[in-house]
């Protein structure tokens, strides 16, 4: 059973939210919306109160021709919620604690599917991100929806995935570099240093704690393995739950410009950024909103 849409975009003038119109073009129909109009620097109370609510209904927000800097990036995110440092591990260098920097000419690439920062215990609620150095074309990012994808799946994966936990591991991805490259002292993270990247465990199934909806909560970036199950069919479970997230209908695809801001409900989305640009530079900065510890269906 297919949850296709070939509907183009459609624009839906003036959708009430918070007590604010909004000027909304849907990507589909729950998934990323484009919110015209609007001056975030600038924004109300009544505003913000509205990106937010439609930051819950479409998971995925676009506001084009925004041109922040790292300070107007910042005192926008701290309007939506409780602001993260950039990364648990990562040193940006240059930037303000709360940025997180991604420059292609520092390796910094995220092509891989990945929801952020999920092998600590309270990954973001959502992230922020806006371009800073645009190669001439190419770096689009793509997001897929993992509540579409678990309700796509037959009931008796679904039922599967309820009862399953998994456990995701950043020392893959970053912990050579914590030992090696920071001392073994990273950054503040849920109000500790981090230190070690201990391996955590999560439901694969989520219950969003705004919407009650469930997601798949799993990632090619930073789940290990599935618990409780022999390797090869941790391998299998996995394979199969990725290679269905990121079916074409289960995602939307960002052509960025100069100016862009783009939010995502970062627990029921993966990411992932195409590397298509050559030796062009991309530089990304993110800032990510405190998010909660996962819950699993009961
Ligand atoms: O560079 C991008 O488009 C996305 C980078 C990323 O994964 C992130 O900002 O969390
Ligand atoms: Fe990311």
């Amino acid at each position: 059973m297919s949850t296709a849409t070939t509907t183009p975009a459609a624009p839906m003038a003036g959708v009430l939210r918070s007590g604010v119109e909004l000027d909304v073009e849907e990507f589909g129909p729950h998934f990323g919306a484009e919110l015209r109009g609007l001056r975030v620097a600038q924004a109300s109370d009544d505003e913000v109160a509205a990106i937010r609510r439609a930051l819950i209904d479409y998971k995925v927000i676009v506001l084009r021709d925004q041109h922040l800097d790292d300070a107007a990036h910042i005192d926008f995110g701290a309007r939506l919620g409780e602001l993260t440092t950039g990364h648990p591990v990562w040193d940006s260098g240059d930037v303000p604690d709360e940025v997180y920097e991604l420059d292609s000419a520092d390796n910094g690439f995220a092509d891989v599917w990945h929801t952020d920062v999920t092998f600590m215990a309270r990954p973001p609620l959502g992230s922020i991100l806006r371009p800073v150095v645009l190669p001439r074309n190419g770096g689009d990012t793509n997001w897929a929806d993992a509540v579409l994808a678990y309700d796509s799946l037959s009931q008796p994966v679904r039922e599967l995935a309820d009862r399953l936990t998994a456990v995701h591991d950043g020392n893959r991805e970053f912990g050579y570099y914590l030992k090696h490259r920071r001392g073994g002292s990273g950054n503040r993270w849920d109000g500790r240093e981090v230190t070690e990247l201990a391996p955590v465990t999560h439901p694969v199934v989520r219950v969003h704690p705004e919407t009650g909806r469930r997601s798949l909560f799993v990632n090619p970036g930073f789940t290990s393995h599935i618990e409780g199950v022999s390797e090869a069919e941790s391998r299998g479970i996995l394979d199969l739950l990725y290679a269905h997230l990121t079916k074409p209908e289960h995602i939307v695809r960002h052509r960025w410009r100069p100016g862009d801001l783009v939010l995502w409900d970062n627990r029921n989305t993966l990411h992932y950024a195409n590397r298509d640009y050559g030796d062009n530079r991309r530089v990304m900065h993110r800032i990510t909103l405190r998010g909660d510890v996962p819950v699993g269906p009961a």
